[in-house]
């Protein structure tokens, strides 16, 4: 029986804790309760205890011996392979399926049928378009954007050929796609043709299965996740840096809460617009609030972060301890990520729960179907309900915790933060990183997960890298994590960061974490590396760049895609927790050597977080070599102010390494 964890030991974040003391207090169970009291199945985790099959009703097959097979001769290496392609389909499934909607609404925007919605990025839409090969010169936006919105939408139903944002890619990784067979055709058709060659007696070569498995990852990063970046910054603006609050402290005592939960930026973008509705606030003071005051959980907080600075209440383990607060009138959720414990803790308040997606319903929630057509209406039936709803609340215990976090680094905004609206450039990224101020580059992204101790992952690394000049980006939970602990603010720079890195923060204002966005956002990540290969000075290739990616504290199939696309376009990518794919030696060495020979990226699984980072140091510092760049050292940083002067005075000064 697996023992009780302390506060500490369960979330480093001292709001959760506040909050987990108070759920037992209340006696009501959470995630990190039932983490403790039941054991993850050791079928399918790490290396020692083997793994199962369920494609077929022949098994289960549980192979747990040296040589074992299953019933239809399934090796644990096919076995391993096909479970991973799965869980990518699912993954690139979930994301893609986010990106079909939101070419929906761009659609009905564009037809001028769905209420509330309009193109608000036109520079967007027309780079969009120009890389659609849509005309863009002497046309309305709306013309514009509706033939924009159905050649995404004919994306996911492509049979041939191969996804057009493929070509934006730097050229020598085509052609290694192309060598290797994983250029995706259509976005449906991967993920289909996975499912097809994983069924009982289709494809049963280990390297053969990861192929279609990482063809399918591709249609989602430079596919379903890359479209739904785009489309939504045209619908609801590119985002740019701005002043935002993260963790539970943003509820509000005296006004009414609702939080939004979930991924998708559509109905949380009307719901942003009704809480500011004139009747609405009149009629929540009516009812004895302050106000209304909107807040996010994971990436659906993320979008509306990013682009009106509202405030989130934190990451994924944080969706029950809002509601723990006896504050939240309502939580409207849409897709992923969301735990079905949700309604039985808010049964023990008046909080209502409500499920908006023809795709989520959840049992004891309140169903409302989101119809794009009639958004803003619905958006405002929801808050009306939320607001009817704020007395009935009971004791409320908001715990006092939040930072403020400066988010929305897009490509755009980050070209226009280093060069300014007239030399918008990447220069002086690549110049810093070529000098070895900054040492390379680390994407810490993912969820959370309460095997682990919330946020201990994320925070440690992210620390380790700004000590070591290593400039930190992030999206989806990752980022919140270190919203929550002071990284997402340019002071951030003075307290946390090494000599080389804080000069060119110093130098730029911005902080040295970028907040990048959401999970599907993980594609202006990839939009970001290679614009800095195109940039030049850094390789040929993503490869060639001094940087790695990091999924700590993973537990979605979303976040296996993104590890997979993102080791095919040629990053080092590091998982933490355990593997999932441990049990097979074969499995494991594809995804290491064999991708790493092949395509120039590379995943592994490593438990330490110490480890992750020793490998990502190494990786970093080897590309740098890679690239005869000078060898990084701090020494030769950071050296302003009265160290320059007493240096000239001639007065003998301790310049500290490191
Ligand atoms: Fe979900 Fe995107 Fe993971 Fe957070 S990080 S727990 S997937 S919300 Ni993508
Ligand atoms: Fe067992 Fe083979 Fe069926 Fe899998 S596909 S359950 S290994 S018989």
């Amino acid at each position: 029986m697996p023992k009780k964890r302390t506060a500490s030991e369960r979330s480093r974040d001292p709001a959760a804790q506040e909050m987990l003391a108070r759920a037992e207090a209340l006696g009501i169970e959470t995630a990190f309760d039932r983490a403790d009291s039941m054991a993850a199945c050791p079928i399918g985790v790490g290396s020692a205890a083997g793994l199962c099959c369920k494609n077929c009703f022949m098994g289960p097959c549980r192979l747990t011996k040296e040589g074992q097979v299953g019933i239809c001769g399934a090796t644990v290496d096919t076995i391993a392979a096909r479970n991973l392609a799965r869980s990518i389909a699912a993954g690139a499934a979930a994301h893609s399926d986010h990106g079909r909607d939101l070419a929906f609404t761009l659609l009905a925007a564009s037809e001028g049928k769905a209420q509330g919605y309009e193109i608000r990025d036109v520079e967007k839409l027309l780079m969009v378009a120009r890389k659609y090969g849509v005309k863009v010169e002497g046309r309305a936006k709306e013309e514009i954007g509706r033939d924009v919105a159905q050649i995404g939408l004919s994306m996911f139903g492509q049979q041939e050929g191969e996804l057009i944002y493929i070509r934006q890619a730097p050229k020598k990784q085509q052609e290694r796609w192309k060598r290797y067979g994983i250029v995706p055709r259509g976005v449906d058709r991967e993920v289909v043709e996975v499912l097809h060659r994983t069924h009982m007696g289709d494809d049963q070569k280990a390297e053969h299965i990861l192929k279609g498995a990482l063809r399918c990852a591709m249609a989602d990063g430079w596919g379903g996740s890359m479209l739904a970046t785009d489309f939504s910054d045209i619908l609801f603006g590119t985002p740019r840096a701005r002043l935002g609050r993260v963790n539970l402290g943003v509820l509000r005592k005296d006004e009414v809460n609702i939080v939004v939960h979930g991924h998708e930026p559509t109905l949380s973008q009307m719901l942003v617009r009704a809480v500011q509705e004139p009747e609405l606030v009149e009629y929540a003071r009516s009812k004895g609030a302050q106000g209304i005051n909107l807040a996010g959980i994971c990436c659906t907080s993320n979008e509306t972060l990013m682009r009106q600075g509202i405030p989130s209440a934190g990451n994924f383990l944080h969706q029950e301890l809002a509601l723990l607060t006896g504050a939240v009138e309502a939580m409207i959720v849409d897709v992923q990520c969301i735990m079905q414990a949700l309604p039985g803790v808010a049964s023990h308040f008046h909080t209502k729960f409500v499920t908006t997606s023809p795709k989520v319903e959840i049992e004891g929630g309140i169903h409302l179907e989101f119809d794009e057509h009639h958004a803003l209406d619905q958006a405002r039936e929801l808050v009306k309900m939320a607001v009817d709803n704020y007395p009935n609340r009971g004791e409320v215990h908001i715990p006092g915790v939040s930072e403020d976090v400066v988010p929305g680094f897009s490509q755009e905004y980050i070209n226009y933060m280093l060069g300014g609206s007239y030399r918008a450039s990447f220069r002086p990224l690549n110049d810093a990183i070529m000098a070895g101020r900054i040492r390379g580059v680390a994407a810490d992204v993912g969820c959370n997960n309460p095997r682990t101790t919330q946020d201990r992952s994320h925070e440690y690394l992210v620390r380790e890298f700004l000590k070591n000049d290593v400039l930190v980006v992030q999206t989806g939970c990752g980022a919140l994590a270190a919203g929550k602990y002071g990284y997402l603010l340019p002071e951030a720079a003075l307290e946390a960061a090494g000599p080389g890195l804080r000069e060119v923060c110093e130098a730029t204002g911005m902080p040295p974490v970028l907040h990048l966005g959401s999970c599907v956002d993980n594609s202006r990540i990839l939009t970001v590396l290679t614009q800095m290969v195109a940039e030049g000075g850094l390789g040929e290739d993503i490869s060639d760049i001094p940087a790695v990616g990091l999924a700590p504290e993973w537990m979605s199939e979303k976040a296996l895609a993104i590890g997979a696309y993102a080791a095919a376009s040629g990053a080092y990518v590091l998982f933490g927790i355990d593997s999932p794919v441990g049990a097979s030696a074969e499995v494991t060495r594809l995804m290491s050597e064999t991708w790493e020979r092949v395509l120039g990226g590379k995943m592994e699984f490593v438990t330490s977080d110490e480890e992750m980072f020793k490998r990502a140091m190494a990786h970093i510092d080897a590309k740098r070599v890679a690239l005869n760049l000078p060898v990084y050292d701090a020494s030769r940083w950071g050296r302003s102010g009265d160290l320059v002067f007493y240096e000239k005075m001639g007065k003998p000064v301790a310049v500290e390494a490191g």
